[in-house]
């Protein structure tokens, strides 16, 4: 005689009190150690699991109170198995296989079996490219969604629901609970992105793949590139090569090497990032913020004179030529050759802070960048300076500086879209706090609670829901050398950032997601992530 006992201990927790959106409850079920027919997957007595620490919040989550316990013999069931849905079910089984040492066969299946892990695609086309259903029950665990990005995002909360020991690179005892219970979620913006600048200090293919797995994890879906600067071109250029030749031997501190990606190189970065479901946007800035071209050929300077390589700090001394002849060709060149490696849609053009170049030929040179980006086959964008000239239809503004709302007015007023990186909210390469080792203060301090208790629809006067295409925090790398600087100046503030662009408007509550990230605290110590650590989070 089998007695199953089981207690539940429902606390709710009202995640999105103000808009009612989500409900949080989170449940303990204890299971007795034996387990009979009706609970096949059951688990251990005392093994708790919860629903409630996901970031970013989904849309709806509901507890059904009970556990399921993935066993070793569990398999990760595709359906239909396409070649795109078999490598999202390999990604999973690759996320889940050196903790638990299960084998997780990753197969075909078009009827469900009890005890797996099943990744399906069903026709809701409510649920968009990102949207998944998530339901763990008593026999298993199934993701669904309309596209394989949505399946991606999926795979990201169900690694949230399983103990932060799932994150280990070897294998860790268990049991492998899961709370029974759904998840239903989709993104209110479809642009969550993080920048990182290569140009100020450039990282290896190695620390730029890290960086990528780790903002995968909190469903960013662009990678933004800022690929030239004053000090350092990354990028090499076939038709220019002493663009990475010279200006990419060198960066801020002084430091040389082959400080550039070769094109095959960016190509792996680029389908490191596809096959998480984020697309690469390149950024080529110019014409401002563009000395590392400038040394490299004489000819894009107007006195024709090669200036120094450059390896300070300082910014909008440096402008490219516009009537030298060679400039336009330049472009073209450099515009059409990083296009080819792009399956974005996007290329970024830069535009910010050409203190050097006359307003007359800023605007000459917008009018001949424009059509270039174009003939590309790419949509441009470009900092927020750019809406002071006309630009074509779909172009899109990135607001970055607080100090200037008008040039992101000046967007709206033209129908463009805009990509919000306010600084002070945004900006991953200001300080914290007064303790902050690395970083800039010249937008103030950003803590987690200033990066995170905003909603980009009303942050700025002017510019609402219908006209933001999502957000995108920014690392710039002036003070910033190594992925261990990156991921104490990104984590925990990415998560929040992340969370304004996916959750549900009315969602964004501090009190609430200060305890769910702080759950994290060993999800990100499992991973090896370093994250800055302040008394404003309860770290677990
Ligand atoms: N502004 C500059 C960046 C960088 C940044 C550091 C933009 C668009 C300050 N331009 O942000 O190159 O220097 O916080």
């Amino acid at each position: 005689m089998r007695t199953v006992l089981q207690s539940f201990v429902l606390l709710a927790v009202c995640a999105g009190c103000g808009g009612g959106a989500t409900r949080t409850e989170t449940a303990d079920a204890t299971t007795d150690p034996t387990t009979d027919a009706a609970t096949p997957y059951g688990c251990p007595a005392g093994t708790t699991a919860t629903l409630g620490n996901l970031v970013p919040l989904p849309v709806a989550v509901t507890v059904d109170g009970g556990l399921f316990c993935l066993p070793a013999t569990a398999a990760i069931e595709v359906d239909p198995p396409t070649p795109e849905l078999l490598a999202v079910g390999q990604y999973l089984a690759a996320h889940l296989r050196p903790a638990t040492g299960f084998a997780l066969e990753v197969r075909g299946a078009t009827t469900p079996q009890p005890g797996n892990i099943r990744l399906t695609t069903v026709t809701e086309p409510g649920l968009g490219e990102e949207g998944y259903g998530l339901t763990v029950s008593a026999g298993g665990v199934t993701v669904s969604a309309a596209q394989p990005a949505g399946l991606m995002r999926g795979i990201q909360t169900l690694r949230q629901l399983l103990p932060a020991a799932i994150e280990a690179a070897t294998p860790q005892p268990g049991p492998w609970p899961l709370a029974t219970g759904s998840v239903t979620d989709q993104p209110r913006f479809a642009w969550r992105g993080v920048m990182l600048d290569v140009a100020r200090h450039f990282f290896s293919v190695a620390d730029v793949k890290h960086f990528i797995d780790e903002v995968a994890y909190y469903k960013i879906n662009r990678f933004h590139v800022h690929l030239t600067d004053d000090q350092g071109w990354r990028l090499a250029i076939t038709s220019w090569p002493q663009l990475s030749a010279i200006g990419g031997s060198t960066e801020v501190g002084g430091a040389t090497g082959k400080f550039f990606y070769s094109q095959a190189e960016f190509a792996d970065i680029v389908a490191y990032a596809a096959a998480r479901y984020i697309t690469v946007v390149p950024e080529m800035d110019m014409p401002g913020h563009s000395n590392a071209a400038l040394a490299s050929y004489a000819e894009l300077n107007c006195d024709h004179t090669a200036t120094a390589l450059y390896t300070g700090t300082n910014v909008g001394f440096s402008s490219l030529c516009i009537d030298a002849s060679p400039t336009a060709q330049f472009v073209s060149d450099a515009l059409g050759e990083v296009a080819a490696l792009t399956p974005g849609m996007w290329l970024h053009i830069g535009g910010d802070e050409a203190k050097s170049t006359s307003a007359a030929d800023y605007a000459a040179f917008m009018q001949t960048l424009q059509p270039l980006v174009a003939a590309s086959g790419k949509m441009l964008i470009g900092w927020a300076e750019i809406a002071h000239t006309p630009l074509k239809a779909g172009a899109i503004v990135q607001h970055w500086n607080p100090y200037d709302t008008t040039s992101v007015q000046l967007a709206v007023q033209q129908h463009a879209k805009v990509i919000l990186s306010p600084a002070n909210r945004a900006y991953l390469d200001m300080k914290y706090d007064g303790d902050t080792p690395l970083g800039l203060v010249w937008a103030g301090l950003v803590d987690e609670q200033q990066a995170y208790a905003w909603d980009p629809a009303t942050e700025l006067s002017g510019v609402g829901e219908s006209d933001i295409l999502g957000v995108e925090a920014a690392l710039w790398t002036e003070t910033i050398a190594t992925i261990a600087d990156i991921e104490v100046m990104a984590f925990p503030r990415l998560a929040g950032l992340a969370e304004v662009g996916w959750s549900p408007a009315g969602s964004n509550d501090w009190a609430s997601y200060r305890l769910r990230i702080a759950a994290h605290g060993p999800r990100l110590t499992t991973k090896g992530v370093g994250f800055y650590r302040s008394t404003r989070i309860p770290w677990q």
